[in-house]
């Protein structure tokens, strides 16, 4: 089977495609010479170090027991997410047969991984083939020397993921997951080729030179390797095409090339007239196809995509790309999902960038590390701005091995992504000086800025073509440390509204900081809140991660952000919730931050963007706050959002109408009064002439007749917070409240909430918010038979007798020396259950007694029987 590649051989699917062309095109590559590239992905095999014995790069091995593991794969996909605190960071070996195919014999062979987190070493048939330190940069291996095409080669990668204070990044606030995550490829060249081992960059460079909209030319650059015994004399033909195919521009040269040696070549095209630009709005890709010649024998081809476009970058009046005015408005992008860690498919890194595009967005931060090729691809294609970022973060390690290894990473980054015309900025930093102490270690500093300095000049030396920038917290902006005005632009990561101040401090913040440096270009590089869709409030704060303040803090912050043109760039943290093992708000180890949940379903203010950025017709109904109740009359009134880019939208409710009400800044609000059932809201407006309309349902549960016998059987309370919260069977947890004769309320106490994980359950903000102190809870419910569930956690004794109470139903003792640290321990989930008669008319008065230390209640579930 001449051509085929032996090695896909077991497959069955792959199979498929190389018996159509695939298979063909490949065979015919070879006979001319060409290099050949697959994924070798499938079939490894996984064991964590722990489990291996010595040698595990020995081909004799039997490692027939261990896990069958397909690429990409991370061994942290679970282990991050439990709630046992930390995740697995450690060593993990991977190994796979590579049948090799004997027409490959002759050929250079490598080996290229996209990405392995953090440390690799390859070994092919036990011998060390290279090593590669850095989570989230490509790396490739000549592995010629060791192969074998007389029997299966014998691959095998050590990955370590474990802490090292020589590698970025230290810490930071996203999960470290350890494995091989991204694709693995075989490549074969002949022995003349474009330099594959460029730091594992394209081993071919495009750029252009002059552009403007009347002419451009087009550069290309690269690195011939001869590895053959005999001096090479080839010709370089690049050939410039439309996305069509057309050739616009054919750019030769010849390069001689001794044996065992390289030889650098760089073309410049003739003027092209006319380019049609790169741009958000017409994101249109030509592509240089660069091929090496002996004769009419081709003997490499590599094929690169072309942008034409420029930017510029006013710190008074914004951005301009390609000479007009631009606004960028941008969101960040990790690169995790649910169930996978980070060892994504291309497909769901592809359908990402399709997400913040369909969004509405035209600028995407890559933080904070490189990312896949397909995430580049995407956004070269789909048109988005894109920052991308070495992983600097939160701090460094004062050493030169630290200093060396960003320095290569920058490197990497830069030559891997050089080609693709989205990026127009290079990061490589984020908020490094976040950790300085007081008094400020100055030596620290130094050493900080000059690695500053250090990035600045080789991204500046790697790429003259892009703006270098750094994103820096608040506490930064103003340390006097001369951080601020190295990289060409400055990003600034702002949380006015969630970590300190208020929403409205944004707008005057940035203004101050503006007239202060008028020469600085200033970007928002991050701005955002946390959500949990189970959490509403009609009175949000920050921090109670209810899904109204979230909206609140986008709906302000970003008219804010609109309203001045002078920022280079604006970007949401995070398009996508992500993971970080280290973070407890109340989903466990995520950031909650999302404009999209972790599983890539919008929130509400996802739509809130779409309708001010988007031209289409957006009109939607806000409905993570589908489930609703109330027990007193005013309950029922209550708030409906509808984001949209009409002038107004008219609101029913079950066919009634509720009026029409003007869209201002992207929303239109109404107070609905709400009835017992299931309700069909409909909004409605109009855009270029033709109707919009949304449906959407929520149901409201009607609880005053319980205090009348009648109506719901249950009254669920949320002790300790403002906001209402619906568990997973759909209770809703209604706001505490102080009692007042007639209905039901607390009497003494205070409020209280912890983010602390909470064990034994998965809704932890009924759990992490509280009431401590609390003298009773009273119900002023009719006579008859309840049963009354209390929910409990201790967030702040360890040891048993600090705090110990009991609680009565009426006179009667319900529970009686309950000692939440002595029974299940600290931060744990704990519910009792028992029934009640009240008689006499008195209603229910749930009475806390302190042995020691302040009564707690985190729930009270009252139901009828
Ligand atoms: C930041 C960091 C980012 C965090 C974010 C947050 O400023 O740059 O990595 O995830 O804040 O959510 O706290
Ligand atoms: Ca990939």
């Amino acid at each position: 089977m001449p051509g085929r590649s032996a090695s896909l051989l077991p497959y069955g699917v792959l199979l498929v495609l190389l018996v159509l062309p695939a298979g063909w095109w490949e065979a015919q590559a070879q006979e001319r010479g060409e290099r050949v590239r697959f994924t070798v992905n499938d079939g490894w095999r996984y064991a964590p170090a722990e489990a291996v014995p010595p040698g595990a790069a020995d081909p004799a091995l039997d490692d027939a027991g261990w896990e069958v593991v397909d690429l990409p794969h991370t061994w942290n996909a679970r282990d991050a997410f439990d709630k046992e605190p930390g995740y697995r960071r450690g060593v993990g070996w991977y190994r796979k047969r590579l049948v090799l195919d004997p027409s490959l014999a002759g050929r250079r062979l490598f080996l290229y991984f996209e990405g392995a987190n953090q440390v690799a070493d390859v070994y092919v048939n036990g011998l060390h083939v290279g090593s590669h330190v850095g989570g989230y940069t490509a790396f490739a291996f000549d592995i010629t020397a060791a192969v074998t095409f007389d029997r299966p080669s014998l691959v095998a990668v050590r990955v370590d993921n474990r802490h090292d204070d020589d590698i970025p990044p230290l810490d930071a606030d996203f999960t470290f997951y350890g494995g091989i995550y991204r694709d693995v490829w075989l490549l074969a060249t002949d022995p003349v080729h474009f330099d594959v081992l460029d730091y594992a960059g394209p081993g071919v460079y495009v750029d252009t030179p002059l552009v403007t909209g009347e002419a451009a030319t087009v550069r290309v650059r690269g690195t011939v390797v001869n590895a053959g015994a005999a001096p090479a004399a080839v010709e370089v033909v690049s050939r410039v095409r439309e996305a069509g195919g057309r050739e616009v521009a054919v750019l030769r040269s010849t390069v001689q090339v001794p044996p065992g040696g390289r030889a650098p070549f760089e073309q410049v095209s003739d003027t092209l007239s006319a380019p049609r630009l790169w741009s958000p709005a017409d994101p249109y890709l030509y592509h240089v196809e660069a091929s090496l010649y002996t004769g009419t024998h081709r003997r490499d081809v590599v094929v690169q995509p072309l942008g034409f476009r420029w930017l510029r970058v006013d710190p008074q009046l914004g951005v301009f790309l390609n000479g007009q005015p631009i606004r960028l408005f941008g969101t960040n992008r990790h690169q995790d999902l649910p169930g996978l860690g980070n060892a994504l498919p291309d497909a769901a890194h592809r359908r990402d960038v399709e997400i913040v595009k369909e969004n509405g967005f035209n600028f995407l931060r890559l933080a904070h590390y490189p990312q896949d090729p397909a995430v580049l691809e995407a956004a070269d294609r789909l048109g988005l701005v894109v920052w991308e970022e070495i992983p600097v973060v939160n701090m460094i390690t004062r050493s030169e091995a630290f200093y060396a290894h960003a320095e290569r990473m920058l490197v990497e980054m830069i030559r891997q992504h050089y080609n693709h015309p989205s990026v127009l900025f290079w990061g490589y930093m984020n908020e490094i000086l976040l950790r300085e102490t007081t008094p400020v270690d100055t030596a620290y500093r130094a050493d900080v800025v000059a690695l500053a300095r250090r990035l600045e000049a080789r991204a500046k030396a790697e790429d003259p073509t892009r703006h270098t920038v750094t994103a820096i917290s608040h506490g930064e902006v103003n340390n006097g440390s001369g951080f601020q005005d190295i990289p060409d632009v400055l990003g600034l990561n702002l949380y006015f509204g969630w970590y300190y101040g208020t929403f409205a401090d944004l707008g005057a913040f940035l203004d101050t900081l503006h007239a202060r440096h008028p020469a600085r270009p200033l970007m928002v590089s991050e701005y955002g809140a946390g959500s949990d869709e189970r959490v509403h409030t009609t009175g949000p704060v920050p921090f109670d991660f209810s899904s109204e303040h979230q909206q609140a803090f986008h709906r302000e912050s970003f008219a804010q952000l609109q309203a001045r043109p002078y920022l280079a760039g604006t970007a949401v943290w995070n398009q996508f919730d992500f993971g970080s093992a280290l973070r407890q708000d109340t989903k466990n180890a995520l950031n909650q931050k999302g404009l999209y949940f972790f599983d890539r379903t919008p929130k509400d203010i996802a739509f809130y963007y779409r309708a001010r950025l988007r031209d289409e017709p957006v009109l939607y109904i806000a409905r993570e706050w589908s489930r609703r109740a109330g027990s007193r009359p005013e309950d029922r009134r209550q708030p409906v959002w509808v984001y949209a880019n009409t002038d107004s939208v008219e609101l029913l409710v079950d066919g009634i109408s509720q009026g029409w009400q003007p869209v201002v800044n992207a929303t239109a609000r109404w107070l609905v009064n709400w009835s017992d059932g299931m309700h069909r809201l409909e909004a409605r407006g109009w855009k270029g002439g033709g109707p919009v309309v949304d449906v959407a349902h929520v149901a409201f549960e009607d609880r005053t007749g319980f205090f009348e016998g009648r109506g719901p059987a249950v009254l669920a309370v949320n002790a300790g917070a403002h906001e209402a919260y619906t568990d997973g069977s759909g209770v809703v947890w209604e706001p505490d409240r102080p009692y007042a004769p007639g209905g039901w309320g607390h009497v003494g106490g205070t409020a209280r909430r912890t983010h602390h994980r909470i064990t034994s359950t998965a809704d932890d903000p009924l759990f992490q918010t509280y009431r401590e102190g609390v003298q009773a809870y009273r119900f002023d419910v009719p006579d008859g038979r309840y049963r009354v569930t209390l929910g409990f956690m201790e967030a702040q004794h360890e040891t048993p007798a600090q705090r110990v109470f009991g609680v009565r139903a009426g006179s009667r003792p319900l529970l009686a020396g309950l000692d939440l640290a002595a029974g299940t321990g600290r931060w744990r989930a704990t519910t009792r259950t028992a029934d009640v008669v009240v008689t006499g008319g008195t209603g229910l008065v749930l009475t806390f007694e302190a042995g020691a230390g302040a009564p707690v209640v985190s729930s009270i579930l009252l139901e009828r029987r």
